[in-house]
C-alpha cells in the first residue's frame, strides 16, 4: 500500500507572521506520518524558520522552485545544495504556473529532479493539460511527454521514491475539479508511463498526487481511486482547519 501523501502550495501568499502563527498551529495537530505524509510548500524567505519550527514533528516543509545548479552567478536564483542546507525536506518541480509563466521546459524540470536528488529532496514533480489540449484528446500525450522527459536517467530505485502530482491546468485555482474517474484515469496513464520506463514494481511504488482544486469536500473522493495517492493543493491549504482536514482525508 502507498501511503498518502498531502501538501500544501502556498504559492505566493502569506506573510512571514501568517506563515509561523500556521506552522505553530498544525505542527501538533497534524496526524502521524506512519499514516499520512503532510507537507507544507512555502515562500522561500521562510522556510528556515518553518524548517526550525516543524523540527521533530510529522509535518514536513518543502520548496516550490529551485534551481539545477549547484551555486554560481544565478541572481535570484536558490540552489538544490542551498534547500538541503537548511533541511529542507521537498520541492515542487514543473509546477504549470512556472512553466507558463517562467519558461520552464521539461529539460529544466528533468536537470532539477536530478539535482533535488543528488541532495535527498524528494522532487514533487507536476504535469496536466491545458483545457484545449484536453479539448483535443490530447490529455495523455500531454502529461505522458512531461513524465518521459522529467524521468529520464534514474535507476527504478530512485524513481520509487518521487513524487508524481497531476495537475489539470483547467482545474487550478478555478474552482473545476476533474471528476475523480477522469483523475484517476490520468493518474493510471502516468502509472503506466513509469511502469513502462521502470518496471512494475517502481510503478507501484511511485506516488502520484491529484492537484487542481483540491479540497475537504472532494478529497476524500479523489483519495478512494486506485492511482491517486495524495493531493498537491493550494487554495484550501491555506487556512488551519481546511488544512487538517485535508491531512485527516489522507490519514
Ligand atoms: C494547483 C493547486 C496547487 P489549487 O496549482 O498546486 O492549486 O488547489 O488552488 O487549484
Amino acid at each position: 500500500m502507498r501511503k498518502p501523501i498531502i501538501a500544501g502550495n502556498w504559492k505566493m501568499y502569506k506573510s512571514f507572521d501568517e506563515a509561523v502563527e500556521f506552522v505553530e498551529a498544525v505542527r501538533e495537530a497534524v496526524p502521524s506520518e506512519e499514516k499520512v505524509d503532510a507537507v507544507v510548500c512555502a515562500p522561500a524567505i521562510y522556510l528556515p524558520t518553518l524548517v526550525d519550527i516543524a523540527t521533530e514533528t510529522d509535518l514536513a516543509i518543502g520548496a516550490q522552485n529551485m534551481h539545477f545548479e549547484e551555486e554560481g552567478a544565478f541572481t535570484g536564483e536558490i540552489s538544490p545544495a542551498q534547500l538541503a542546507s537548511i533541511h529542507v525536506d521537498y520541492v515542487i518541480l514543473g509546477h504549470s504556473e512556472r512553466r507558463e509563466l517562467f519558461n520552464e521546459t521539461d529539460e529544466a524540470v528533468n536537470k532539477k529532479v536530478k539535482a533535488a536528488l543528488a541532495h535527498g529532496i524528494v522532487p514533487i514533480i507536476c504535469c496536466g493539460e491545458t483545457l484545449e489540449e484536453r479539448e483535443a484528446g490530447n490529455t495523455e500525450a500531454k502529461v505522458s511527454g512531461q513524465i518521459r522527459a522529467a524521468l529520464e536517467g534514474f535507476s527504478a530505485d530512485e524513481v520509487a521514491h518521487m513524487v508524481l502530482a497531476y495537475e489539470p491546468i483547467w482545474a487550478i485555482g478555478t474552482g473545476k475539479t476533474a471528476t475523480a474517474d477522469d483523475a484517476n484515469q490520468v493518474c493510471g496513464a502516468i502509472r503506466d508511463v513509469v511502469k513502462e520506463l521502470y518496471g512494475a514494481e517502481t510503478a507501484e511504488a511511485i506516488r502520484i498526487q491529484y492537484g487542481g482544486s483540491v479540497k475537504p469536500e472532494n478529497i476524500v473522493e479523489l483519495l478512494s481511486k486506485e492511482h491517486i495517492d495524495g493531493a498537491l493543493v493550494g487554495g484550501a491549504s491555506l487556512q488551519v482547519e481546511s488544512y487538517l482536514k485535508l491531512l485527516e482525508a489522507g490519514a
